[in-house]
């Protein structure tokens, strides 16, 4: 039977729409949102999604709808939808599912199909789904019979949530129209399992570790809730604690023996500290950049994901195991030592270090706003339990830079899959998913234009979500590295609307600021307002992104750019890159 003569028979019909049973099997599994754009072929699907408890999101592009749900999974740690129509309409989330998957978020995406009779005769819209998403997904499958609809979108629910990533799940329009006899009981399993390495493996890490003379933790994401046990590894190994970007929510706060982040935005004392120690602790971590990683050193590596173990670097051993239960298990284990001297010479030259960039951060040259300065003021005034997105580029790395971590902020930007345009609709997913909490997202000028429809949604959905937009007329970070390549800029520039203009008739709060004796009060009031809020901001167009130490290739390259900028007379652009960096 299908929906039509189903639904004309009203309460005496037999059988389940299968859309029905999709929409049920979401919500069992735990999904409060949708986020997408409707079409035809997933109309039934959107008159269930009416009829259910799920809320549905409606967004202007459906990548949008894509950042939103993951953002919304992982703070709220939860099943997160978002459904398209076919063929363009399910395609267009395409880069927000590969945000999703690469940031282990549990989403799944109900990609609508034409119908089953006309597939494989290149249909108008047809798109075969199965080969767009399967490098982004953990499952990725069609509803291939309306009987086999409850089973396949149970295990496309939980493999999301057990392998935690997203699940495609493909569903021709002829299925979600037909109705079936549905009394197979499918539910959705949930395991939280408790793992960590076996005992002689555990001996084996403290044999390494007691026999090891200077010993280093280095945190990454999956350090979430350790805080305690980490802490106490260090205490007993005397060690310093350096974390990777992903970890500065769960590490930064409340630890003694942070040295902070090495990579290209860390510090001096994490990126030394990881190339001198004789020892270095992996948890949860899995920092792509091979040159950051010690060549001397033992490395034991914990991980949850044995895929991860020693795929950036030799390691000495790997186990497999969550952090908090390993530690907890590690802990018994460990010589407790007496002489703390390498962690106080590293904890030393971090303190150093922060309050070297503490100095430095200010108003700039002629009263102009630099990029970390403004950073600095929203993470002086934003709540304390704030959640922060920052756009790939400049904000990304003003953020894990200049934002002060507590233990209950958060930052949220694209550091695996590293997109732009991640920001504002991440912003939209927090928010739906923590009404109550300040929301707060750093753009980049380039950035809020790629999705800059959905400000609309914001403003339709009423989230008080407030958008800073970095405006340095360009697409800073590139340029930065063009720069550092020895290149003159090149396509970099943006010829920029008034931003807050723009989002007044969009229906947000919008202000403009330039100078930096405007900018706390600014910055103040935009905080304050109780809807959407947009603040312009024009930053110093020439501040750098400075590694934690001073390659050979980038000086040289600064200096080739220099050279060419002045010999074609843009002398004064090197004036002003030296004024904001280095004066
Ligand atoms: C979708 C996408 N396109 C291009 C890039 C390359 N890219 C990385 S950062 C960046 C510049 C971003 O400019 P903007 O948002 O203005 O931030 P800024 O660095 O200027 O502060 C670009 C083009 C990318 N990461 N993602
Ligand atoms: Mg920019």
């Amino acid at each position: 039977m299908l929906w039509q003569e189903w639904s004309q028979q009203g309460l005496n019909a037999m059988g389940k729409l299968v859309a029905d049973i999709i929409v049920e099997t979401l919500q069992s599994a735990g999904v409060k949102h949708c986020y997408g754009i409707v079409g035809d072929t997933l109309n039934l699907i959107a008159r269930s999604l009416e009829n259910s408890e799920i809320e549905w999101v409606s967004v202007r592009h459906e990548e949008a709808g894509a950042f939103a749900a993951q953002a919304e999974a992982q703070v709220a740690d939860r099943l997160t939808a978002v459904a398209g129509s076919c063929g363009p309409g399910s395609l267009h989330f395409i880069n927000g599912i590969f945000e999703a998957n690469r940031n282990r978020a549990p989403v799944i995406l109900i990609a609508s199909q034409i119908i089953r009779d006309e597939l494989g005769f290149d249909f108008i819209q047809e798109v075969d789904f199965k080969q767009v998403y399967r490098d982004c997904s953990v499952f990725c499958d069609m509803i291939h019979t309306p009987e086999q609809a409850r089973r396949k979108t149970v295990i496309a629910c939980q493999t999301a949530l057990a392998k935690r990533g997203v699940a495609v799940l493909i569903v021709p329009a002829d299925i979600s129209a037909s109705v079936v006899d549905d009394n197979i009981p499918y539910v959705v399993h949930v395991a939280r399992p408790v793992t960590r390495p076996n005992d002689a493996d555990l001996g084996e890490i403290a044999d390494i570790l007691n026999n090891s003379e200077n010993v280093v933790l280095y945190g990454g994401s999956g350090c979430q809730g350790a805080h305690q046990e980490i802490l106490a590894v260090a205490n007993k190994l005397k060690a310093p604690i350096a974390h990777t970007s992903r970890a500065k929510d769960f590490l930064e706060f409340d630890n003694p023996y942070n040295i902070g982040m090495t990579g290209m935005l860390g510090n001096e004392a994490g990126y030394h500290a990881l190339l001198d120690c004789d020892a270095l602790l992996m948890l949860g971590a899995d920092f792509a950049w091979r040159q950051f990683y010690p060549d001397k050193a033992k490395i034991v590596q914990v991980d949850i994901d044995p895929t991860h173990l020693g795929r950036r670097h030799p390691i000495t051993k790997g186990v497999v195991g969550d952090v908090k239960a390993t530690l907890e298990a590690l802990l018994p284990k460990l010589v407790e030592r007496a002489d703390a001297s390498f962690r106080s010479a590293y904890v030393k030259r971090y303190a150093k270090y922060r309050e070297s960039e503490r100095a430095k951060v200010a108003a700039g040259h002629d009263g102009s706003i630099p990029g970390t300065y403004l950073t600095q003021v929203i993470s002086r005034h934003a709540a304390k339990d704030a959640l922060f997105t920052a756009d790939d580029g400049t904000p990304a790395a003003w953020a894990y830079r200049h934002i002060e971590a507590n233990g209950q902020r958060r930052i949220f930007a694209s550091l695996l899959h590293g997109t732009m345009a991640n920001g504002m609709p991440s912003a939209i997913g927090l928010q739906k998913a923590e009404p109550g909490r300040q929301v707060v997202c750093m753009a980049g000028d380039g950035g809020i234009s790629m999705l800059f429809g959905d400000l609309m949604t914001i403003v339709q959905q009423e989230l008080p979500i407030k958008i800073a937009v970095y405006d340095n007329g360009k697409l800073g970070f590139v340029e930065i590295e063009q720069k550092a390549e020895g290149m003159l800029d090149t396509f970099t520039k943006l010829k920029n609307p008034n931003f807050a203009g723009v989002a007044r008739a969009l229906g947000l709060w919008g202000q403009t600021v330039s100078g930096a004796d405007q900018l706390e009060a600014a910055v103040k009031d935009w905080l304050a307002q109780p809807g959407p809020a947009l603040l312009h901001v024009h930053v110093n167009p020439m501040q750098l992104v400075m590694p934690p130490f001073m390659q050979v290739e980038p000086a040289i390259g600064m200096a080739l750019y220099s050279t060419r900028a002045i010999l074609h007379g843009r002398g004064g652009d090197v004036w002003e890159m030296v004024k904001e960096n280095f004066l």
